[in-house]
Order: structure tokens, then C-alpha cells, then sequence
């Protein structure tokens, strides 16, 4: 029987890869390049040096490690401007829904993102008091693809990987719950999200109540 589901946020509960975007695209362009929609798809659920060397290798130009940090800095400072007006009404179709019919179900919740803002954000979602655990890439070493921040979710809440069930949006994201050894729900696209064990469109095609035993029940421990 599952006991835990793990959300990633960006993508599955909130959609703040536009304001990612956005801040990363003022940085690349004041270093002369460019970035586009089709670019950032690859920055999902990649964490924000990560996202910067990616960024980076666009063009030719090397850059110290003390440079790295300030140009991350300043794109963080730039997006927690962007992020300033969040409210409720930025939570994804199906995001509340999804998470007070499992509290009630008794399932325990957790956050996954490689997302320093994310409980800033969760705050001004107004769903912190949903989640029973929160975990951020400051906790772990290595971020998704690696399963590190699944595996320290699952741990705090005491339930064993077969019992968990995490939810994606990003390749990386599913190939981390995978490497933790849970089921993995895929949002999105199933040509693009293949190694998922089920995709839904968004969250108001999660399972919840009688459905949610029917579906899980015969594939979690
Ligand atoms: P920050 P998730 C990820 O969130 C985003 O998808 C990714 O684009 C971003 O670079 C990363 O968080 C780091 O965010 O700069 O705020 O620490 O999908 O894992 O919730
Ligand atoms: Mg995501």
C-alpha cells in the first residue's frame, strides 16, 4: 500500500519555469547570448549552477568560478523579483485538489525540487501546511537526475522507496524517482517523459481516493 507521495514543484504544482526564463534570458543576453523556449525546456528540474554551466556552454567564453557564483546571483535576484506577486492562483489545475484529497486519505506528503526558493514559493502558494516534508537541493549532495533528494524524503517520512510514488514533470525528475526506486507519475508528454511507469496531463488526472487504490495498490508494496 503507498503511504508517501513526493512532488516535485515547478511543473507539476506551479509553473515558474516562465519566470526562470525569463531572468536567465536577461543574464545570458547581457553576456551576448541567447536563449529560447525550446532552450529552456532543458533547464527543468536542473539545478541553478547546473542550469548556468548549460547556459554557458553556448557560447565560448570561460568564466571564473567566483564569476559563476555572481552570475548566479544575479539571476536569482532578478527571479525572486519575478516570484514577488505569486499567489493561489498560480497553483497548477488539480494542485490543491490533488494534495488536500490525499492529506485526508491519510497519505503522507512531501516536496522535492532542486529549487532553493522553493518553500519562499510554497509560502506564497499558500500550501505549506500541506506538505509533512520539504527538501531543497541545500540538503543533498547531488541534484536530479541523481535520486538523493527522493531517497531523503522518503527517509524523513519513514517509508521504505517501494512505498513511495513520485511526481515529475522534467526527464531528469523521472529518471531520479526511478533511480530511487519508487513509481513515478510523469506530467506532461509520454514521448517525452518514457521512463515514467504512468503520465498524466496535469494534476487533475491524479488518482485520489478509490482510484488511487485501484491504481497503486497492485504495483507499490
Ligand atoms: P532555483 P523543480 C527547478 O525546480 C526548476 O525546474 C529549474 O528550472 C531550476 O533551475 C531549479 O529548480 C533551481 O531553482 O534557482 O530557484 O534554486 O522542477 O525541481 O521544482
Ligand atoms: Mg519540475
Amino acid at each position: 500500500m503507498p503511504k508517501t507521495v513526493i512532488f516535485d514543484l515547478d511543473g507539476v504544482i506551479t509553473d515558474t519555469a516562465r519566470f526562470h526564463f525569463l531572468a536567465w534570458k536577461r543574464l545570458a543576453n547581457k553576456i551576448g547570448l541567447d536563449i529560447d523556449d525550446a532552450f529552456n525546456e532543458k533547464l527543468k528540474g536542473v539545478d541553478r549552477m547546473n542550469s548556468l554551466e548549460l547556459i554557458l556552454a553556448q557560447g565560448t567564453k570561460k568564466y571564473s568560478e567566483q564569476e559563476k557564483l555572481a552570475m548566479a546571483d544575479e539571476k536569482n535576484e532578478d527571479y525572486k523579483v519575478l516570484i514577488e506577486e505569486m499567489t493561489a492562483k498560480d497553483l497548477l489545475p488539480g494542485a490543491h485538489s490533488t494534495l488536500t484529497s490525499l492529506r485526508k486519505m491519510g497519505i503522507k506528503l512531501a516536496l522535492a525540487s532542486a529549487s532553493k526558493n522553493a518553500a519562499t514559493i510554497l509560502n506564497k502558494l499558500g500550501i505549506s501546511d500541506l506538505f509533512d516534508y520539504v527538501v531543497d537541493s541545500n540538503q543533498v549532495k547531488h541534484g536530479k537526475p541523481a535520486p538523493d533528494i527522493f531517497l531523503l524524503a522518503a527517509k524523513q517520512l519513514g517509508s521504505s522507496p517501494s512505498e513511495c510514488i513520485g511526481v515529475e514533470d522534467a526527464v531528469v525528475g523521472v529518471q531520479a524517482i526511478k533511480s530511487a526506486g519508487m513509481y513515478a507519475v510523469g506530467v506532461g508528454d509520454p514521448k517525452v517523459l518514457t521512463q515514467a511507469d504512468m503520465v498524466i496531463p496535469d494534476l487533475t488526472g491524479f488518482p485520489v481516493g478509490e482510484a488511487f487504490s485501484a491504481t497503486f495498490n497492485k504495483v507499490l508494496a
